[in-house]
């Protein structure tokens, strides 16, 4: 039996407990109790370094940053081999894989069983929100990848201050993850250890989170879907919270009034380069700040408004198509202190990527390691960059408030060709509940399989929600009734519903609306929507602006055009909410019927309506 070794900072005896129950299981040859300490994090990249799983890029453009190259086996989320283990099948509902959690623990105990053999086991503290804020939450993730251990350490509050929040039994969330690859005698190791069988297990009852397999983001750094949203999802619901896929940013007018909007999209669809706009130049005097550009956790507060934290600290973001005129925040954000992981890199330790320039540069290395060639990617299209997110200049000066920031307004939207306009506010709580239940988007490179599909991807959380979906649906029309009834109470306003699309296409393919920088013109009428100064016209699938009631200062968008994003063809329609209906069928007994009965009301009024 390995030695524990436990530090003097550790006083948590169950959690000391779990960490010799994991060792015996796992038979690692040594454990190294991360302090989140600068001098451990240098230690961990000069080892990953040493043993060539990292190149330092150029320190005279990327200070201090990384270039990491993954299997090409293990470059996404895995959704068919992620499970919800709950007792009972029906309460992972349809939408999710479910396994017994008797047999699952089984076929776990045999794949965890000496797994991490020759190598160092991590501990991993971090804390899920501002340490010790009342909407925050503790995890420990054990690990036997240091390139986990070091991207946790940007993407969480992670350190040893967290034990000072656990003290000696507060509860924490047990993460366990392993590449699944031991080292035993003779073994040599590889740049990116992987087991080609992979399991992303979640335990609802005992809130327990083990991944076994791969290396990569949110199949790995467990603090970020797997608690963030699929087990955070199970404690919202029993708590009265909510555990979204949700970027949050505030807006200030030129007046100096701020809100704040939480808004989910699909992984891969924008959330990055929406949380860091930077508003078109005539927009003088208005401000655009950055909480979160991934996921928030939500709170209604004693004064009837909802709170949002942003539960992580850095970003884990898509590098494609990131580029100075798309995301000039991100870029600035990027200038040091950067871990990228399948990015192409020059032989001058320069990063590259589809879109960040018109063309690649010469002597290219491609995210498979080989001189880049043709019109093969020279990065993977999922390639990302991990950065602490304090590093971006459009932050909030609130991001890291332990109170969280008050939400004004909800946005969903998915990625959509057709039918789906630019904009619209949802009637009520009830109509942007059916909205963003019944959201659709094309599939992406952020999850393994066929790209491009539409598909259902409800409150974009599809993938991430720890229990049965339909029961989901009536968690958020159940917190909207309860919110409103303190909202009116306090004289405030439940936040308003939109949704929105931002990939409407032409005939030819192209996309429609610039996007970006523009936004900020949809995003205006949306607050001015919140304070009742901006029009808006009724029709059968919400209440839409008309081409007068936006700001187009600046801009040469034409009339034309904005008829092409948002018309609504009741053909299209028709198939669109016959889709819904399918989806609701799937659901099952628990669907709640004001949803079903939402459904076959717009139904009939579509099929009464002609084009608008
Ligand atoms: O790999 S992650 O799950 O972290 C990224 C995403 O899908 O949003
Ligand atoms: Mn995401």
């Amino acid at each position: 039996m390995i030695s524990l070794n436990v530090p003097a900072f550790v006083q948590h005896t169950k959690l000391i407990e779990w960490v010799a129950d994991i060792a015996k299981l796992t038979q690692p040859k040594n454990i190294q109790w991360c302090d989140g300490s600068e001098t451990e994090y240098q230690e961990l990249i000069q080892l990953m370094i040493a043993n060539g799983s990292m190149q330092a890029l150029d320190p005279e453009t990327h200070p201090n940053s990384y270039s990491v190259l993954s299997d090409p086996t293990d470059v996404a989320r895995v959704e068919d081999r992620t499970f919800i283990c709950s007792e009972k099948e029906e309460d992972a509902g349809t939408t999710n894989n479910w396994q017994a959690p008797e047999i699952m623990r089984k076929t776990l105990n045999g794949l965890f069983e000496g797994c991490m053999q020759g190598r160092t086991m991590y501990v991993v503290p971090f804390s899920m929100g501002p340490m010790g804020s009342h909407i925050a939450h503790i995890g420990i993730e054990i690990t036997d990848s240091p390139y986990v251990a070091i991207s946790m350490r940007k993407m969480t509050r992670m350190g040893k201050a967290v034990y000072d929040v656990l003290k000696t039994d507060e509860t924490f969330i047990p993460c366990v993850h392993s590449v699944g690859m031991p080292l035993t005698e003779g073994m040599t190791d590889v740049a990116w250890p992987c087991n080609a069988e992979k399991y992303i297990v979640h335990y609802p009852k005992s809130r327990e989170i083990w991944s076994f397999g791969s290396g990569y983001g949110g199949n790995a750094l467990l603090g970020k879907k797997c608690f963030a949203l699929r087990i955070a999802s199970v404690m919202g619901r029993e708590q009265g919270w909510l555990a979204e896929h949700m970027l949050i940013l505030g807006i200030t007018n030129p007046q100096g009034k701020k809100h704040y909007v939480a808004a989910a999209f699909p992984s891969a669809c924008g959330k990055t380069n929406f949380a860091m706009l930077i508003p078109p130049k005539t927009y003088q005097g208005w401000k655009v700040e950055t909480v979160g550009d991934d996921i928030a956790w939500i709170k209604p507060g004693q004064d009837g408004r909802l709170y949002a934290i942003n539960p992580e600290a850095g970003f884990f973001g898509v590098a494609p198509g990131t580029n100075v005129k798309t995301n000039p925040n991100c870029m600035a954000t990027l200038q040091k202190d950067v871990i990228y992981t399948n990015v192409a890199v020059t032989k001058t330790g320069q990063v590259w990527w589809e879109g960040l320039t018109k063309t690649a540069p010469q002597d290219l290395i491609n995210w498979k390691g080989q001189p880049h060639q043709g019109t093969e990617k020279a990065a993977h299209p999922n390639s990302r960059f991990t950065v602490a997110a304090d590093q971006c200049p459009s932050i909030d000066p609130d991001w890291d408030n332990p109170q969280g920031v008050p939400i004004s307004a909800f946005i969903f939207g998915g990625r959509r060709a057709d039918t789906v306009p630019l904009v619209s506010e949802a009637f009520d709580w009830v109509d942007g509940v059916y909205k963003a239940a019944t959201m659709g988007s094309e599939t992406t490179a952020a999850a393994a399989g066929q790209q491009g599909v539409v598909r259902r991807d409800p409150f974009a959380m599809l993938p991430f929600i720890g229990y049965n979906m339909a029961d989901y649906f009536d968690h958020w029309l159940t917190l909207g009734q309860t919110t409103k009834i303190q909202a009116d109470a306090n004289n405030q306003q439940l936040p308003k519903i939109f949704n929105v699309n931002w990939f409407r296409r032409d005939e030819d393919g192209s996309f429609i609306w610039p996007g970006f920088g523009e936004n900020m013109r949809v995003l205006e009428w949306i607050i001015a929507r919140c304070e009742g100064t901006a029009n808006a016209t009724d029709t059968a699938i919400g209440r839409v602006p008309c081409y007068q009631d936006i700001n187009w200062k600046g801009s040469d968008f034409s009339q034309v055009s904005f008829e092409k994003v948002t018309t609504q063809n009741p053909t299209q329609w028709q198939k669109e909410l016959e889709s819904h209906g399918v989806l609701f069928e799937k659901l099952g007994d628990r669907m709640p019927k004001v949803l079903k009965q939402h459904q076959q009301k717009l139904l009939k009024q579509f099929s009464q309506t002609e084009t608008i």
